[in-house]
């Protein structure tokens, strides 16, 4: 398996046209989003991470190349800018939720979106209202509970409880402990060339 980024795009006329399926990856700023798809992908400089948030305002596209090993088609990971993020200017946070409506609602490739909430703080009002969203326009999402390296086993389970009331069972994840890389994969569609 095989990954490479394919462009930043900063509205819909730079998002990609080959019709392949999308997984997009969805959070606060600074919550993990890239560090996950680099541990998904194996590739640790793959998706730019930083710990300033409020840094990527681009939708970014990375194109997943299964191999011939696995018969599967090409698929992208699509990093989203984050949202929640207090330092970010008004005007900022309305451009950013232009381009995420934009994506989430006009775009016909989007499989499968995984929200992502950073296990120490469980879902915060901005996250239940993308959680209100993506279900109202009946887009299928799956949680994950990212950063689970920093909390002890009482309150992994706490935390896992807590964001369980709200949704389906969260996919625990770390990107330190490499914990949940196989069930995320699992939960992920794949498609076969014709
Ligand atoms: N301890 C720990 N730190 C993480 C984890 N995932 C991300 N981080 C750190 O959190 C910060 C933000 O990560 P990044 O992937 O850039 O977040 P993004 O803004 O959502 O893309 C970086 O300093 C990462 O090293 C994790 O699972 N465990
Ligand atoms: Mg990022």
């Amino acid at each position: 398996m095989l990954a490479r980024f394919v462009v930043s795009a900063a509205g819909p006329g730079q998002f990609p046209t080959d019709g392949l399926a999308e997984v997009a990856f969805l959070g606060r700023s600074n919550v993990g989003k890239s560090s996950l798809i680099n541990a998904l992908v194996g590739q640790r400089g793959l998706a730019f991470t930083s710990s300033t948030p409020g840094r990527t305002q681009t939708i970014n596209f990375y194109r997943v190349i299964p191999g011939a090993a696995e018969g599967e088609r090409d698929f992208y990971f699509v990093d989203l800018p984050g949202y929640g993020y207090a330092r970010v200017p008004k005007v900022r946070t309305e451009e950013w939720k232009q381009l995420i409506e934009t994506y989430l609602l006009t775009r016909t490739t989007l499989e499968l979106s995984f929200v992502i909430l950073d296990a120490r703080r469980g879902w915060t009002p901005q996250d239940l209202q993308l959680k209100q969203w993506l279900e109202h326009y009946n887009r299928r999402y799956l949680v994950i509970a990212t950063k689970m390296d920093k909390l002890n086993q009482s309150e992994q389970a706490r935390t896992l409880a807590q964001i369980r009331n709200e949704s389906a069972e969260p996919l625990p994840f770390s990107a330190i402990t490499g914990r949940g890389v196989r069930e995320i994969w699992q939960a992920i569609p794949r498609t076969k060339p014709q």
